[in-house]
């Protein structure tokens, strides 16, 4: 007899480590554990969804027939932790061997490679082969140069899946048509409404579960509409694909007051979970294209965004661990500040962002990159206090993808791992693609004086900092050449500005990390 162990974001029926599972003999166990909600305090939408599509997928695999064991957050016996719950699972069914999945995260993995000896028991670890580019392939593809930027490795992708490929060549004749897709909105635009799923009684039962045990997380229930089964993912699929994949690609880099998901897919979290699996995603997305009813542009650039820059992450994740969270290039140590988490900013783009984050645990790749990023990197916060900040409040995140984003994407703490410059932008970049500024307390114009937008100064400071660093690379010559034909006193006032501003800004109390026990 054997005991499948499957995670919260292993909620896929062709999962590897229920391959050859014998409903006869084998059990499946889930374990809901408060050592996985409290790591970071992820946001209460997080946990519903996490727990809800948990008890869901354990309700499927009951109705197939295969016997599975759920310990559930508020069961009396409930040791917490995923160690000391698999321990009193091995207790209970005598196992012969434990089968899991390789997890999402290098935090896991640790534990799980102790499981065999502290058990005394064979434990499986298999390959998550919902992915398409598994970690040895992946080192193998830089070793052969391939991954030195995510395009090459993304054009390799596309030939092995022959997506959007026409023989051995691209459909269109080009690989990419991201130079198509930075529109901004048109004023006033107002995007589709999308499909979102009103809690059924499983996820009502949750969310009560989460409002008293988890009170004090960031985050409201009260949009909570997300997925929770692979039923509603598909449908919620079908409804990206109809009324917003068509645009993604013209819009995918826009912002708006108000409009929290534009024409994005906001698929990750089901995704993540393993409601729906990438290339079925991006399948789906070429039918599309193939069908006449999505442009070349859209299709391309959401296909990219899945296949490309999702493994990318991951195969960077997991070739460079644990090394890679440790690094901090910028030498960047600052506390996050408060109003990451209240919003209690005169910045309307970040408090906008953050009002967004607060009440969908949702916000879109350029508002995560260019907002809330864009003003970390500027005002040096600590890698780490960023990536506990991602890592929690996003429903989609798990540090596999959330780390590189964030540590590489954002923070350029890898030194260029991820990206050959930094993703540093001033008060115009934000204006150009959103109507932040229009409406905000702040001057976006203004480089410094009494109202100017601190993303300016901010920005300009972080140039004059880091000029060892970047004055010399090729694609950050222009805003080199700018801070070069400033006057002295300019730049003096900017500095000036910039260490006023950061020694002002609030930060929360800090608090001690969560413990996870070892029982053994
Ligand atoms: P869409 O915009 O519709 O994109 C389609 C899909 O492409 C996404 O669902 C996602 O699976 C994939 N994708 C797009 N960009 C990326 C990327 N850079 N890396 C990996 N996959 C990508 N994504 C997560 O899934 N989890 C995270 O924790 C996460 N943290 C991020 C943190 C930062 C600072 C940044 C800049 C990006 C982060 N991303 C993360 C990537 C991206 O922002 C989200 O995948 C996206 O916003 C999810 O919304 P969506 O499903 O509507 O995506
Ligand atoms: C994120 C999360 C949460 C909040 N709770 C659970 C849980 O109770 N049980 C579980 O199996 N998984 C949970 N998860 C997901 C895990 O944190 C995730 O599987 C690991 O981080 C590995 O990616």
């Amino acid at each position: 007899m054997r005991l499948v162990f499957i995670l919260g974001d292993q909620l896929t029926r062709g999962i590897s480590s229920l391959d050859g599972i014998d409903p006869a003999r084998d059990v499946v166990l889930m374990v809901e554990v408060a050592a996985e909600a409290t790591y970071v305090r992820h946001h209460k939408q997080k946990l519903v969804l996490i727990l809800s599509a948990m008890r869901h997928f354990a309700e499927e695999l009951r109705a197939e027939g295969i016997r599975v064991d759920y310990v559930r957050l508020d069961a009396p016996e409930n040791r917490q932790d995923f160690c000391a719950e698999l321990a009193r699972a091995v207790a209970r069914h005598l196992p012969e061997a434990v089968v899991v999945t390789h997890p999402g995260e290098w935090r896991v993995l640790q534990l799980m490679q102790g499981w065999s000896e502290a058990l005394g028991l064979p434990v499986e670890i298999r390959d998550d082969d919902r992915f398409l580019c598994q970690p040895a392939e992946f080192a193998r593809l830089t070793t052969a140069g391939k991954t030195g930027r995510m395009e090459y490795f993304y054009r390799e992708m596309r030939r092995r899946t022959g997506l959007l490929m026409e023989g051995a060549k691209p459909v269109g004749g080009k690989w990419n048509y991201d130079a198509e897709n930075r529109k901004a909105l048109p004023r006033g635009h107002r995007a589709p409404k999308r499909k979102r799923f009103a809690p059924d009684a499983v996820t009502a039962e949750v969310m009560t579960l989460v409002e008293t045990r988890f009170a004090d997380h960031f985050g409201t229930l009260d949009q909570f509409g997300w997925p929770v089964t692979r039923t509603e993912a598909l449908l919620a699929l079908d409804d990206f694909l109809r009324v917003a994949l068509p645009s993604f690609g013209d819009w995918q880099d826009a912002m708006q007051a108000g409009e929290d998901f534009l024409y994005h897919s906001l698929i990750a979290p089901a995704l993540n979970i393993g409601l729906l699996t990438a290339l079925e995603v991006a399948a789906a997305a070429e039918r599309e294209y193939l069908e006449g009813r999505a442009p070349l542009n859209a299709v391309e650039g959401f296909i990219r965004q899945v296949i490309g820059w999702r493994e990318f992450v991951r195969g960077i994740y997991w070739t460079e661990m644990p090394g890679y969270a440790q690094t901090n290039a910028l030498n960047a140590t600052r506390p996050l500040p408060s109003f990451y988490w209240t919003g209690d900013t005169r910045m309307r783009c970040i408090a906008e962002v953050v009002r967004g984050t607060r009440e969908n645990a949702y916000a879109h790749h350029i508002q995560r990159l260019m907002v809330t990023g864009n003003f970390a990197l500027l005002a040096g916060i600590a890698p780490a206090e960023i990536e506990a900040w991602y890592l929690a409040v996003y429903a989609d995140a798990f540090e596999w993808v959330e780390l590189p984003n964030v540590h590489g994407m954002v923070a350029h703490a890898d030194g260029g791992r991820l990206g050959s410059k930094p993703y540093a932008a001033a008060a115009a970049y934000i204006g150009r693609m959103s109507d932040y500024c229009r409406g905000c307390g702040y001057d976006a114009k203004a480089r410094t004086g009494r109202n100017a937008c601190p993303m300016n100064f901010l920005y300009w400071n972080f140039l004059i900092t880091h000029q060892a660093r970047f004055g010399k690379n090729p694609r950050m010559a222009l805003p080199y050449k700018a801070l070069a034909a400033m006057g002295k006193g300019e730049r003096a006032a900017i500095t000036a500005e910039a260490e006023a501003f950061l020694a002002k800004m609030k930060t929360p109390e800090a608090e001690p990390p969560a413990q996870i026990s070892m029982p053994w």
